[in-house]
């Protein structure tokens, strides 16, 4: 009885109101917007808080690369077992990053990203892992992709003595950058690790996943006005002189 009369009395607040009714709240601003994503905040066996699917770690001091890039803490995503003999990929992802917010300004085409995130394989085996993030309207539809890693980008990784290994692979970063889609309203993260036919492991390494979104300012009228009279002004003193 007494949820149905505090049920009520919120209603009538809202209907004169007085009270807004719960809104999603705009993503922030230049900030990394992905969960966990240093896959430091692991279970007792090591899986990864805050992602589904594959979500297996591994700890740098099992040494199987070169040096850990500044930061990274403890622990990086690796791919998790595959098929002896096959090609094999495997993949993660975390709950969609909820823009919708956030529309007003991606669809006066005001917001852009950058996503990037470091990578590293085990040894000379090539296994790599690419990050993208695909833009989704209000249906979960794609609008647009961005990703970063390659196979190409792990086979170019300098090989180093790490003590263990002669042949570990260094880490490296991958970036990149663009507008977000107009009409987007959503962002999936996801990772797809894949190795090549030898080995067992799927070793496509990575760590530090950084997506953030960016506000551009509108262009100031005033500006603009003052550079136009300013040209107008060039082109009429140009005028002038030609015809001196
Ligand atoms: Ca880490
Ligand atoms: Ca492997």
């Amino acid at each position: 009885m007494r949820t149905n009369w505090l049920r009520s009395f919120i209603k009538t607040l809202v209907a004169a109101g007085l009270l807004a009714p719960a809104a999603a709240s705009a993503a922030p601003y230049d900030t990394n917007l992905v969960l966990n994503p240093s896959f430091e905040n692991v279970d007792g066996s090591g899986f990864a808080a805050d992602w589904s699917g594959l979500v297996d770690t591994y700890a740098y001091s099992q040494n199987y690369t070169g040096a850990a890039p500044a930061g990274s803490g403890d622990r990086y995503w690796f791919g998790g077992a595959g098929v002896s003999g096959q090609v094999s990929s495997i993949s993660a992802s975390q709950a969609p990053i909820d823009l919708s917010a956030n529309a007003a300004e991606i669809n006066a085409g005001r917001v852009t990203y950058d996503l990037s995130a470091f990578f590293s394989s085990y040894r000379l085996q090539n296994d790599y892992a690419v990050v993208t993030a695909t833009f989704r309207d209000a249906g979960n539809a794609a609008l647009g992709q961005a990703s970063v890693g390659s196979e190409a980008l792990v086979a170019s990784l300098p090989i180093v003595n790490n003590g263990t290994y002669v042949d570990a692979r260094d880490w490296a970063s991958d970036a990149t950058s663009g507008l977000v889609p107009a009409g987007t309203n959503n962002v999936l993260i996801e990772i797809v690790g894949t190795k090549s036919a030898g080995g067992t492991v799927v070793d496509g390494y990575t760590d530090l996943i950084d997506f953030q979104v960016h506000l551009n300012p509108v262009p100031e009228p005033g500006t603009l006005t003052l550079a136009a009279i300013g040209g107008l002004g060039l082109a009429a003193w140009r005028f002038r002189k030609r015809r001196a």
